[in-house]
């Protein structure tokens, strides 16, 4: 019996499958969708271990988070939601150790690659945002980091200097505008991890990955439906999920662009996701929150940046490329987004007032 046919035996299925078989276009884990005889549909998944190294403890994540967002919303499609093994576990183990789930398919929805308008990236906001309001009362402090100080800024820095120190690649000779320009903003790289730490900020808990493709919309509206992809889910701040949405989705060219004159933060589009966010978000955020919201999209672009001027530096060991380089470019693209967020910042900030009313 093969591990996808023990996984499905693991499972109380309404009905018979008549069809299995790949689907999405997801980049990490292994995602099957099945259709039964009766009508029913489910996703089911394999685990990424290679990345996840510790599944369990990312399936306790994945549990305790669905089954919190499962009680603040009566609507079947609102939230993800797993569904117990025929002995009651979230998750079920094959005879090669992998870890799998499975989730009600999610009827009637859409996932985008892309946003086809600006309405898109809207929705996406919302869905967040919701995410956010609805576990404001989640022990965030109880989750597992599946990846630890993913957004640790600091320690980020740390690992930069270390990359830079063996310059295994002899690299560094051939972007040393480039490490200045990080280097110059390595007294930053504190402003989140430490308010964290000493309360003025609240520890949240963190999507970590979001991206238009992690979001469900109805198929016929276009409007959020809720957010998937819980495998990085973490203890952390909301100014990460708020910040990368904005350095992901709001940029103006793809993030390995090579013609830095078409990279560029659009106001607009800033203006567009935090409307919708901070619709969603309710009140659930603090005042200090909001306010750093545009910090928050500063420090996402600089810390990612800075992880692919250091994969860079070791030899391109983490990011997939496709082509000689591409770490650099995407380094590159980053810090024309910071320097362009710098100096919007005070746009930013009367974009946030203006939200707020
Ligand atoms: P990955 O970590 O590999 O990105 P995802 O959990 O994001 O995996 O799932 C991959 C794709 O599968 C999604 O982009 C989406 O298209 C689809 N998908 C995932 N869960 C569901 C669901 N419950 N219902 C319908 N489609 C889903
Ligand atoms: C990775 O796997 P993907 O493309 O969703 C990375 C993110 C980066 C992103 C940059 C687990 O996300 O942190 O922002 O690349 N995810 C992980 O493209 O490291
Ligand atoms: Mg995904």
């Amino acid at each position: 019996m093969t591990t996808l046919e023990q996984a499905l035996q693991a499972y109380p299925l309404r009905g018979t499958p008549v069809y299995t078989g790949r689907y999405g276009c997801g980049h990490i884990n292994d995602t099957y969708a099945i259709a039964c005889d009766s009508g029913c549909m489910y996703i089911l998944q394999r685990v990424n271990s290679k990345i996840f190294t510790r599944p369990w403890e990312l399936m306790e994540n994945v549990a305790a988070v669905t089954q919190f967002l499962s009680q603040k919303t009566q609507d079947p499609r609102g939230c993800l939601r797993l569904i117990p093994t025929k002995e009651g576990k979230s998750y079920f183990v094959d005879s090669e150790g992998e870890h799998w789930r499975l989730f009600p398919f999610i009827d009637n929805s859409i996932c985008l690659q892309k946003a086809e308008s600006a309405e898109d990236f809207k929705q996406s906001a919302i869905a967040f945002g919701r995410f956010q309001k609805l576990l404001a009362q989640f022990p965030a402090a109880q989750l597992h980091e599946p990846i630890p100080n993913f957004h640790n800024t600091v320690d980020r820095y740390r690992q930069f200097h270390e990359a830079l120190a063996a310059d295994v690649m002899d690299r560094a000779r051939l972007c040393e505008a480039e490490i200045r320009f990080y280097l110059d903003r390595e007294a930053e790289a504190g402003c989140i991890v430490e308010r964290l730490a000493d309360g003025r900020l609240p520890l949240r808990v963190t999507h970590n990955d979001t991206k238009l493709n992690n979001v469900m919309l109805d198929y016929d509206s276009r409007q959020a439906l809720c957010v998937i992809d819980l495998d990085t889910i973490m203890p952390g701040s909301s100014l990460y999920d708020f910040g990368d949405s904005i350095r992901f989705g709001a940029a103006t060219a793809a993030e390995d662009e090579q013609d830095l004159s078409k990279v560029s933060m659009s106001l607009e589009l800033f203006r567009t996701f935090t409307e919708g966010f901070l619709s969603a978000c309710g009140d659930s955020l603090t005042e200090t929150e909001v306010q750093m919201l545009p910090v928050g999209a500063k420090m996402m672009t600089l810390e990612c940046g800075l992880r692919f001027l250091t994969d860079y530096l070791k030899g391109d060991t983490y990011f997939k490329t496709s082509r000689p380089g591409q770490n650099l470019d995407r380094a590159r693209t980053q810090l024309t987004l910071v320097a362009d967020m710098e100096a919007k910042m005070p746009e930013m900030l009367k974009i946030i007032q203006e939200v707020q009313g």
